[in-house]
């Protein structure tokens, strides 16, 4: 199986990609911020209790999101691969990821980081702000908040995958088409 971690920042265009990545490879597209926005559309506890964090630029608890990804690999055992997007994000994550796979045999084939300034990043997040109804893009605070648990939390996932040979870092500027080439590059080499 084909199991690619799409990493980066928030606004690194990860969500962006991953819809070309999908088309392309033919994986199944995981995103833990788009699980959690539906639990939230549909008004469930879940929902309710991630909404808070998020309007705040927090992380959701490791339990909730290593839950709901479990269901999904669970609803999808004849999938060619997966795509995960925003999916892990500390290191609890990533290892009840591994041991998720590894229970049906499997791993993670590698993590493809996308690299942006975050100048660029706080200037794509509001934009996206401006249309997109997510609170968590409409104030500076917040998303600079949500760098910071990046940088504080996540960005550590680097060097856990790199310590398995899994790491590929990617230049995040430019066209989507332009960084979606350089993606299938790593891909290849994944
Ligand atoms: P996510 O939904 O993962 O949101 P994100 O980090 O902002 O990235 P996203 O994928 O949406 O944006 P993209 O870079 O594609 O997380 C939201 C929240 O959910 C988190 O803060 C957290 O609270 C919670 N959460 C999610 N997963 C969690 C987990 N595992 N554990 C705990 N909590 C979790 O795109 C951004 C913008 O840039 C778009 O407008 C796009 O059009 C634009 N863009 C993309 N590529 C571009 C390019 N090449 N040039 C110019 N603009 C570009």
């Amino acid at each position: 199986m084909l199991n690619i971690v799409l990493f980066g920042p928030p606004g690194a265009g990860k969500g962006t990609q991953s819809q070309h990545i999908v088309e392309k490879f033919q994986l199944i597209h995981l995103s833990t911020g788009d699980l959690l926005r539906s639990e939230i559309a549909a008004g469930t506890p879940l929902g309710q209790e991630a909404k808070l964090l998020m309007d705040d630029g927090k992380l959701v608890p490791d339990e909730v999101v290593i839950g709901m990804i479990d269901n999904k690999l669970k609803a999808n055992e004849d999938a060619k691969g997966f795509i995960f997007d925003g999916f892990p994000r500390t290191t609890e994550q990533a290892k009840a990821l591994d041991d998720l796979l590894k229970s049906n045999d499997d791993s993670i084939s590698g993590m493809i980081a996308l690299e942006v300034p975050d100048e660029e990043l706080i200037s794509r997040l509001l934009e996206r702000g401006k249309d997109s109804g997510r609170a968590d893009d409409q104030n500076e605070e917040v998303i600079k908040n949500r760098l910071k648990v990046y940088n504080d939390q996540t960005a550590v996932l680097k060097d856990y995958y790199s310590k398995q040979g899994k790491f590929q870092e990617i230049n995040g500027l430019g066209t989507i088409e332009e960084v979606f080439g350089r993606i299938e590059n790593a891909i290849e080499k994944a």
